[in-house]
């Protein structure tokens, strides 16, 4: 079945919407991949719908290989399974919610925790039965208060999403590599530049939890690595070592009072005194959970909100208003200072590289007011000193010798360790040999099949269009007569066609009435990795084959062709 261009449904466009902002979105658009319905709603469009199937066919195969069995469970789901694992209410408009007909509450699916471990719960109660992993491909719903980059960040979206059940830690530690390394190979297969990198657990709780990040500068998350060795991590996470020496008071003048009217960000500061950032110590005031807390950094360094609620194990983390700021010390933010803190009233917990100033500025906790000279540990104490900062570039690798470089990426696949977090909650217990009741030990697995589509566009493009990998292009090879109303090039053109797809190939046959270059220019744009041109040379028994990745073109004869299509598809 030769599937001809002029039949198939492929609206390529010169022009996109300018609200196209990257390159994916709007290569996306041009090659007639997708059309948006909505806002963060989208119609896979013949094209794109073939490349969505190749990247399901590789996760399938990956995740049957480690064990995996696929299921399909449903969108709609009941509100009381929600209300079981207590997350009804914690989700705010995110969570597409809506009532049937008969009144009932229901949620549209943005995840299926609920759903699977309800399913296991009732079906499974034995430790005969486990360990058992299950998985799914199926649109989720997250009503995105901002939908952008195309299939980037969208409301309705196809991922795959897998859950496994185990009786013990180390059972879900096995789960957990088999998945990690399933990962590896899908990521590497679809041709995406990745790297998994540690991630905070979030409320979702637990450790070894990893991100999967399609390197791409676009990407919304900053990905913190090691030069030397394997260390990565996403910003939230990425510990900083602090292998510095207190300083000491030595020869430090006593604090003095000083007015700084209206001066109260560190610019201002810096400005105004002539210092370095890294000799002011910002103070903020969180609210965390049901308390208070001043967190003190460097003036040179970023507060690491998710740190601080790690500290705690907390659930929120917020910073405190400006009425509460000036309730609990009297002064505007941007003025208040550890000096004088009743430590007992309000804890503070500060940074470790705050031990670094020696002679620092502080606020006054007086409004126009800092002080000067200040030293920690002489002029004010700390409860805590921890790593609450953001990590910087340059910043020492915690890991092994490298020093931190940044990235940015698109995050494609996450892995969790949920140990009891939903099995306790809704129940998911199982008998072991002992005939004990034992509550199963949980991981869950996902991935952004739509995502990765547009994130294999990013970084597989050029002036001309989309450079498909082999692995997940919409077709093998493009097959291109110069002049179709020259009946020998388009007999030819025709048979290499019928040739190559009896050989199992996929061909695009461009069989339409238009200039040569018209075509050309589609064929870039639609970025399939072989095109095959058959001009007047034919007459020779030659066609030309061009590899769309290096733009290298052959002179093949055609009685050579398909082991040349092979061997060079194999390699692309
Ligand atoms: C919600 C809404 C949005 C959400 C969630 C719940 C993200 C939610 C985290 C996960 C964890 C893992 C299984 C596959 C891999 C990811 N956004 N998450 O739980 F109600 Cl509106 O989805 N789930």
């Amino acid at each position: 079945m030769v599937l001809k261009q002029s039949q198939l449904f492929i609206p390529t466009l010169r022009e996109v919407p300018s609200d196209a902002e990257i390159v994916s979105h709007k290569l996306l658009l041009r090659a007639g991949l997708a059309r948006q319905l909505a806002s963060g709603i989208y119609t896979y469009l013949p094209l794109g719908l073939r490349v969505l199937q190749k990247i399901q066919q590789i996760v399938r195969d990956e995740m049957n290989r480690a064990g995996a069995q696929e299921l399909l469970m449903p969108t709609m789901q009941p509100a009381e399974l929600w209300e079981q694992s207590g997350r009804w209410e914690a989700y705010g408009p995110e969570l597409v919610r809506l009532n049937d007909r008969h009144s009932r509450r229901f949620a549209l699916g943005p995840t299926h925790e609920e759903v699977v471990t309800s399913l296991v719960r009732d079906e499974i109660n034995s430790y005969k039965k486990l360990p058992i992993n299950l998985y799914q491909i199926q649109t989720k719903f997250r009503d995105e208060v901002r939908p952008r980059f195309g299939l980037i960040r969208c409301r309705e979206f196809i991922m795959k999403d897998a859950y496994s059940f185990d009786t013990t830690e180390a059972g879900l530690d096995k789960s957990f590599q088999a998945m990690f390394a399933a990962y590896t190979n899908i990521f590497t297969r679809v041709g995406l530049k990745f790297r998994a990198v540690e991630a905070d657990a979030g409320s979702i709780g637990g450790t070894g939890t990893y991100e999967f990040m399609a390197l791409c500068e676009i990407g919304e998350d900053t990905i913190a690595y090691s030069t030397e060795g394997e260390y990565a991590a996403n910003l939230e996470k990425a510990e900083v070592v602090y292998k510095g020496t207190p300083a000491t008071a030595d020869g430090v003048p006593a604090m003095a009072k000083i007015h700084t009217p209206g001066v109260r960000t560190i610019d201002q500061l810096t400005e105004s005194l002539g210092i370095a950032a890294s000799s002011i110590i910002k103070s903020l005031v969180y609210r965390v959970d049901d308390r208070f807390v001043l967190a003190l950094v460097r003036g040179d360094h970023e507060l690491n909100e998710t740190k601080l609620k790690n500290l705690y194990d907390a659930v929120d983390v917020s910073m405190a208003s400006e009425a509460e700021v000036k309730e609990l010390l009297g002064a505007p933010p941007g003025f208040v200072g550890p000096v004088g803190v009743n430590t007992d009233k309000l804890e503070i917990v500060a940074d470790n590289f705050v031990q670094d100033v020696a002679d620092g500025i502080v606020g006054a906790n007086e409004a126009d007011y800092h002080l000067a000279h200040v030293h920690p540990g002489r002029d004010f104490q700390v409860n805590t000193f921890t790593d609450l900062r953001n990590i910087m570039e340059g910043d020492d690798s915690p890991r092994d010798g490298g020093t931190i470089v940044f990235a940015r990426g698109v995050e494609v696949g996450h892995v969790f360790k949920l140990k009891t977090k939903y099995s306790e909650a809704m129940g998911a217990t199982f008998l072991d040999e002992n005939g004990r009741s034992q509550t199963m030990i949980m991981g869950c697995y996902g991935i952004g099949i739509s995502r990765i589509a547009a994130a294999v566009i990013e970084q597989n493009n050029d002036e001309n269009g989309i450079i498909w990998p082999a692995a997940i292009a919409p077709f093998d090879v493009h097959v291109i007569p110069i002049n179709a109303k020259v009946d020998e090039q388009r007999q030819a053109a025709e048979g290499i066609t019928e040739q190559l797809t009896k050989a199992g190939l996929e061909v695009l046959f461009d069989d339409r009435a238009e200039r040569a270059g018209v075509k050309f220019k589609d064929a870039d744009l639609i970025g399939l990795p072989l095109r095959i041109t058959v001009s007047d040379k034919i007459s020779e028994g030659i066609v030309e084959v061009r590899i769309r990745r290096t733009g290298e073109a052959f002179e093949v004869r055609v009685d050579d062709l398909l082991g040349f299509v092979q061997a060079r598809l194999a390699q692309l």
